[in-house]
C-alpha cells in the first residue's frame, strides 16, 4: 500500500475513533449539583434533654440539647434532606451494597439525619455502656415497624424498606430523647447538609430536575434545575420554627 493512503487511513480511524468517544461522553453526560442551606430568622431555642444519670455521666460538664435548628455562624443550616422528587420517573436504580450507619453515642443518635436508598442496609450501632431499644416507626403503607433491644456495644442491628419515605424516624424506647431521622428514597441522588449547609449530589444525568431541601422543623422547599453540560449550583433559604 502506498504510504499516503496509508497514512489517510490512519487519519480516518483515528478520526473515528475520536467522534465515538465524543459520542459517548454526550450520551453519559452528568454533573454535580452543589449549593448551600440557610436559615431565615431566629430558631425557637433548644432544650435541654432530660437525660438519666447514666446518660448523663457520659457528658462530663455538658448539658446536651435538641439539635432541631443546627446553625452555622452565617446561618448556614446543617440537616437538611436535600434530594430530587421529579426527573427520574420510569428509572430505576439498585441499592448499593455499601450500609448506610446510624450509632448512638452518649445516648443520641449520630447523625440526627441521614440518607438512605430504598432496599440498602441501614445499621444501627451502640457504642454506648448502655442498653437501647431501637425503635424505627415508618408511617409509609409497606414499611415495617420493628423494635429491637441492643445490649452495649453488641454487633449492629441491620434493617431496609422498600418503600421511599422522608423522614423514617427512629426512637429509644429506654431514653425517650432519643430521635434520628432517615431520608430514604429511591434513587441515589441525596445529600444531607453538613454544618457548613453545603451539600453536594455527584453525577446527576443531563435532564430537567425538582430539587427539594427537607427540613424535618422547618419544612420543605423545592426548585426546578437544568443539568445540561456543566455543574449546576442551587442555594435554599429555610424559614426557622
Ligand atoms: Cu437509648
Amino acid at each position: 500500500m502506498p504510504l499516503f493512503e496509508n497514512k489517510k487511513m490512519k487519519t480516518t480511524n483515528w478520526l473515528i475513533a475520536l467522534t465515538a468517544a465524543f459520542a459517548s461522553v454526550q450520551v453519559a453526560s452528568a454533573a454535580d449539583v452543589v449549593g448551600k442551606v440557610t436559615v431565615a430568622g431566629t430558631p425557637s431555642p433548644e432544650k435541654v434533654l432530660p437525660m438519666d444519670p447514666t446518660c448523663g455521666k457520659l457528658h462530663p460538664g455538658e448539658k446536651p440539647t435538641t439539635t432541631f435548628f443546627v446553625v452555622g455562624p452565617n446561618k448556614e443550616l446543617a440537616d437538611v434532606f436535600v434530594h430530587i422528587t421529579k426527573g427520574l420517573e420510569g428509572k430505576t436504580f439498585p441499592a448499593p451494597a455499601s450500609s448506610a450507619k446510624l450509632d448512638q453515642v452518649g445516648c443520641i443518635y449520630v447523625p440526627y439525619v441521614v440518607g438512605a436508598q430504598t432496599g440498602q442496609t441501614i445499621e444501627v450501632h451502640n457504642s454506648d455502656p448502655a442498653l437501647h431499644n431501637v425503635h424505627p416507626t415508618p408511617t409509609v403503607a409497606g414499611n415495617k415497624e420493628a423494635n429491637k433491644a441492643q445490649l452495649p456495644k453488641s454487633p449492629a442491628l441491620k434493617f431496609s424498606w422498600d418503600k421511599p419515605e422522608v423522614f423514617l424516624r427512629f426512637k429509644c424506647d429506654v431514653h425517650p430523647w432519643m430521635f434520628a431521622y432517615v431520608g430514604l428514597v429511591d434513587h441515589p441522588y441525596y445529600a444531607v447538609t453538613g454544618k457548613d449547609g453545603t451539600f453536594k449530589i455527584a453525577n446527576l444525568p443531563d435532564g430537567n430536575y425538582t430539587l427539594e431541601a427537607y427540613h424535618r422543623k422547618g419544612g420543605q422547599v423545592t426548585k426546578d434545575i437544568t443539568v445540561k453540560g456543566g455543574n449546576v449550583t442551587v442555594n435554599f433559604e429555610i424559614q426557622a420554627k
